[in-house]
């Protein structure tokens, strides 16, 4: 490994200086989520000893039951986001509600949104989280902030990232010059540069979908992954191995660290409901982290990044990955 070690506060320095990528605003913004980022890992890292695990006896606005932890990286960017003057308004998955920079603030011209800990199931078994992070910019010639500044498709994102709390704890960025992945050292309390222009390989022999639900998918989605079950013998001609972590954060990062396919569609179980996973919070994101590692993003029928969202706590069919495979099951979607 080399020795030049190049932290992300001179990693967002040189974008910024030599790449003309990010306004000095967008800069501060990042390092305070990464810093907020640090923060979380420490509390997730304490366990039991913290006292942070466990259930909150609160719901969230989608109706789950939020954990202690839920709240309180909730409220650990919220502190850390809403002083430095980079920034509008916030929105959270576990907000039901805008969150407008107080008056006694500057307010900034970016919109910060985040599922502060994705994967809650987790949380309390000892198995990867993260959170996850979306940057827009104010619409042009705004006054005042409201819901609908927020409402923009997933190719308008300055900014996107997630941080896994792992046996590492990782910062995974883009700001639409590929994606690098940071580590954190923990002696130096700095986040540094430890992967540069991620790719995912276009095929793969590996994917990620919750398999309980297998009765009450639609019938593209039965048949990509009855092909993939058939092996060998079957129609791809090889055998694929499955993997499911249950954290969207640790899946994603899987398959940017060596490809894959991750799929959560729509399913019978709530007709109604798009999906199970958040435009805003979680798709958007992840979508064009993929797509900037040269994957593909769709919700089956259309690029996850040109979805016009309607809502913010919005739910959408998420099938990411590596690219052939991804557009593989597009194309089962729209034969169907
Ligand atoms: P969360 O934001 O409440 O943690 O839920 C989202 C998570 C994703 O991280 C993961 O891909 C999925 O939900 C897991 O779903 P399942 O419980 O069906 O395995
Ligand atoms: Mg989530």
């Amino acid at each position: 490994m080399s020795t030049k070690r190049i932290s992300l506060t001179r990693y967002l320095v040189e974008q910024q200086r030599d790449h003309g990528h990010i306004p000095s605003q967008l800069r501060l913004l990042l390092e305070v989520v990464a810093r907020a980022c640090k923060s979380i890992s420490q509390a997730v890292n304490k366990g039991d000893l913290g006292g942070v695990l466990g259930s909150a006896s609160s719901e969230n606005v989608q109706g789950e039951v939020q954990k202690q932890l839920d709240i309180i990286a909730n409220e650990v960017l919220i502190e850390a986001n809403e002083w430095g003057g980079h920034l509008a308004a916030m929105a959270s998955e576990e907000m039901e509600g805008i969150y407008v920079v107080p008056n006694r603030y500057p307010q900034g011209e970016y919109l910060l949104l985040f599922d502060p800990l994705d994967g809650s199931s987790n949380i309390d078994v000892n198995v990867s989280i993260g959170t996850i992070f979306s940057v827009l910019r104010m619409p042009e010639d705004d006054r005042g902030v409201d819901v609908g500044d927020f409402l923009q498709a997933g190719h308008r994102q300055v900014a996107a990232g997630y941080c896994v709390y792992g046996p590492q704890t990782t910062l995974v960025l883009t700001v639409g010059d590929g994606v690098a992945m940071f580590t954190l050292d923990r002696e130096q309390g700095s986040f540094v540069l430890t992967r540069e222009n991620v790719q995912i390989p276009e095929d793969t022999k590996e994917f990620a979908i919750n398999m309980s639900n297998m009765r009450h998918w639609d019938a593209p989605v039965k048949r990509y992954v009855d092909e993939c079950l058939a092996g060998k013998e079957g129609p791809r001609g090889k055998d694929f191995n499955m993997r499911w972590i249950a954290s969207m954060v640790a899946d994603v990062h899987r398959i940017l660290t060596r490809g894959g396919i991750f799929m959560y569609p729509w399913d019978k179980r709530e007709p109604e409901k798009p999906g199970k996973l958040r435009l805003m919070y979680e798709a958007n994101p992840m979508g064009w982290l993929v797509e900037q590692a040269g994957g593909a993003a769709t919700n089956g029928r259309q690029r996850i990044l040109d979805i016009q969202p309607t809502r913010l706590h919005e739910r959408v069919s998420v099938i990411l990955g590596s690219k052939n495979e991804v557009e593989r099951v597009t194309r089962y979607h729209l034969e169907d």
